[in-house]
C-alpha cells in the first residue's frame, strides 16, 4: 500500500471532570491524530502522549515533532504494519509516537482489506467487561458519590488512583460503602518507594485485585522486592514498554499483573507480543487508558477481546470522558462495551465534531 501523504492533526478535547492522578491533574486532552492517505482510502492513528511529560518521558509536542522529523520521512515506500514497526525501530523511544503512525498505517490496511482490528488482532470475543478509572479528590465523601455513580452506571470493576496521603483511608471507605463483591483495585503511578513497603500491605486488607505501579517505572528489581511483601498482587504499566521488559518483570518476579497499552508499548503489534508472552507464562494482562477518543478506544476494545485479557480494563464509555466523542459514542450496555466489527477501526470520526474541535492540521506530502 502506497501512502500519498500523512496529516497530522490537533484537537482540543475538553473533560467532563478534572482527572487527578499521582502525577498532575488533566482537564483537557490535547490530542495529535495520524491520518494516513492512500489511494485506497486512509487509515487514523491516535496518539495517547499528555501535553506534559508527567506520565512518561513523551508529550504531544514532543511526538508531532519526532513524527514529522524522523518518523513519517523513514516511512517504507510500501507501507504494512509490519514494515513500518522494522522502518521505525532504528529511532530510540517515542513510542507513542510510533505507535500512533503504526495503528493509521494498519487502520488503511484493514479498511482496504475489509478486516477489522479484531478480527486482525486475534479477538475472541464481541463485547469486553469495562473497568472505570476514579481520580483523587478533595474528600472521601465525594469519591463514594462518584464511585456510587459509576457502579450505578454498570461498571464492572473500580480502579482508585492512590498517592502517600489517599491511599488507606479512600480504599476502606470504598471496601465499606460497597462491600467485598465490588471488583477493587488501586494505581499509584509509581508515587511510592520501597519504604512504604509496610503502608502498602496494610492495603492487603481489603481484598483488591491488583495494585498498580506502586514505585518508579525503571525499577523491576524493587517492585520484586515489594511483590514479596505483599498479598496483593503486583501489577505494572508504567514500567513495561516492550515485550522484553515484561519477560524481565515475569522472570523476576516484579509483576504477577500486567497492564497493556498499546500507546506506552509502541503500538498493537507490540501490545499482541506482549500479550502472547504472557499468556504462555499463565500472566493475566487488561487493557489501560489514556483517556482515549473513540478512536483510540476502538483500537483498545479490539485488544481488550483477546483471550489473555482476563480482567476488566479501563476501557469505559466515552461518555465518562467526553461531552461529544470525535466518534459516534461507545455506550456501556450491562458494564460492556461491543467491539466495533467494522473494517480497521470500525468507527469514523464525524467530520463537524472533528473540524469543531480541531486547533492544528499539518499535510506532510510524501
Ligand atoms: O479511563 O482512559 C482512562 C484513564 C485510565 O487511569 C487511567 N489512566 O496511569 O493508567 C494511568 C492513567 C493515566 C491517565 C495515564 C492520564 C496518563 C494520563
Amino acid at each position: 500500500m502506497k501512502i500519498t501523504g500523512i496529516e497530522l492533526r490537533r484537537i482540543a478535547m475538553p473533560l467532563r471532570s478534572p482527572f487527578r492522578t499521582s502525577f498532575g491533574v488533566e482537564t483537557a486532552r490535547d490530542v495529535l491524530l495520524v491520518r494516513v492517505v492512500t489511494p485506497e482510502g486512509e487509515g487514523w492513528g491516535e496518539c495517547v502522549a499528555m501535553s506534559e511529560p508527567r506520565y512518561c518521558s513523551e508529550y504531544v509536542d514532543g511526538a508531532a515533532d519526532v513524527l514529522r522529523r524522523f518518523l513519517v520521512p523513514a516511512l517504507p515506500a510500501v507501507a504494512d504494519a509490519h514494515a513500518v514497526r522494522r522502518a521505525l525501530r532504528p529511532f530510540k523511544g517515542h513510542r507513542m509516537a510510533k505507535a500512533a503512525l503504526e495503528t493509521a498505517v494498519l487502520d488503511a490496511r484493514l479498511r482496504a482489506s475489509g478486516q477489522s482490528f479484531g478480527t486482525y488482532l486475534g479477538a475472541e470475543r464481541d463485547r469486553v467487561p469495562c473497568g472505570v478509572s476514579v481520580g483523587i479528590m478533595d474528600s472521601v465523601p465525594e469519591l463514594l458519590d462518584t464511585v456510587a455513580g459509576f457502579v450505578d452506571e454498570g461498571y464492572v470493576r473500580v480502579k482508585l488512583k492512590i498517592e502517600p496521603g489517599w491511599d488507606l483511608a479512600p480504599v476502606r471507605a470504598v471496601r465499606e460503602r460497597f462491600g467485598d463483591e465490588l471488583l477493587l483495585q488501586v494505581d499509584a503511578n509509581a508515587a511510592y518507594t520501597l519504604a512504604d513497603a509496610r503502608r502498602l500491605a496494610e492495603l492487603d486488607a481489603f481484598g483488591l485485585l491488583l495494585i498498580e505501579q506502586p514505585l518508579a517505572d525503571d525499577d523491576l528489581v524493587q517492585h520484586a522486592a515489594l511483590a514479596k511483601r505483599l498479598r496483593t498482587p503486583v501489577c505494572l504499566d508504567e514500567s513495561i514498554e516492550s515485550a522484553r521488559d515484561a519477560a524481565a518483570a515475569i522472570t523476576l518476579g516484579a509483576a504477577s499483573v500486567i497492564n497493556i497499552k498499546p500507546g506506552r508499548v509502541g503500538g498493537c503489534l507490540e501490545a499482541k507480543a506482549i500479550h502472547d508472552l504472557c499468556v504462555a507464562h499463565g500472566v493475566p494482562v487488561w487493557c489501560g487508558g489514556m483517556l482515549e477518543t473513540g478512536l483510540g478506544r476502538a483500537a483498545n476494545v479490539a485488544l481488550a477481546a483477546l483471550p489473555g485479557f482476563r480482567l476488566p480494563g479501563d476501557t469505559s464509555a466515552s461518555g465518562r470522558y467526553f461531552a461529544t466523542d470525535i466518534t459516534e459514542p461507545f455506550e456501556l450496555a450491562d458494564g460492556h462495551l461491543d467491539v466495533p466489527t467494522g473494517a480497521g477501526l470500525g468507527v469514523d470520526p464525524l467530520p463537524e465534531v472533528l473540524d469543531r474541535v480541531t486547533t492544528a492540521r499539518e499535510w506532510i506530502r510524501l
